[in-house]
């Protein structure tokens, strides 16, 4: 009788081990096809620059970010750190911009003050050049449509460098 129900023990944990080894496998074969789905993954997604425009641009909700719009955040943000609103940021004012913005929480004080006083004047903060305009508004224009960003002007593809042999 015991070694009958050892025995049926054992074989039970064997089909649970089979059991178990099979969903594990399952697991495993599903878990690639899942992630196959390349071309469903554009690239405009993985650019936190195209994500923080839409925090500050297309106040319309046109899909188009403008230089206006940007400069009007940059306004507001500027405002709102001017604690003793004497027009100039110092480094402790500073942070509260660091702070209203993820995107700008890495901001450096020293790039923003270009004539080295020690302090970030409204012209300093406001007309420094939005990375996001400088990689997308290629024509100069001060506008970008998300479609220009979804669909670049044709030769304009960063697809690796394929330059023909001389
Ligand atoms: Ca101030
Ligand atoms: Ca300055």
């Amino acid at each position: 009788m015991s070694i009958g129900l050892v025995f049926n023990k054992g074989a039970l944990d064997l089909a649970i081990k089979i059991f178990v080894a099979l969903v594990g496998l399952l697991v495993a074969s599903s878990g690639p096809a899942v992630g196959q789905g390349r071309g469903d993954v554009r690239p405009i997604r993985n650019d936190p620059l195209v994500a923080w425009a839409a925090t500050w641009g297309d106040t319309r909700g046109t899909g188009v970010y403008t230089c206006e719009e940007w400069k009007r955040y940059a306004e507001k943000l500027f405002k709102d750190a001017d604690k003793n609103r004497d027009g100039f940021l110092n480094e402790q004012e500073f942070k509260a911009v660091q702070q209203a913005d993820k995107m700008l929480r890495n901001a450096d004080f020293a790039y923003f003050d270009d004539n080295k006083d020690g302090r970030v004047s409204r012209t300093e903060f406001i007309e420094k050049p939005n990375p996001f305009f400088v990689r997308y508004d290629r024509k100069n224009e001060c506008s970008v449509s998300l479609d220009s960003i979804v669909n670049p002007p044709s030769g304009d593809t960063k697809q690796g460098p394929a330059s023909p042999r001389r």
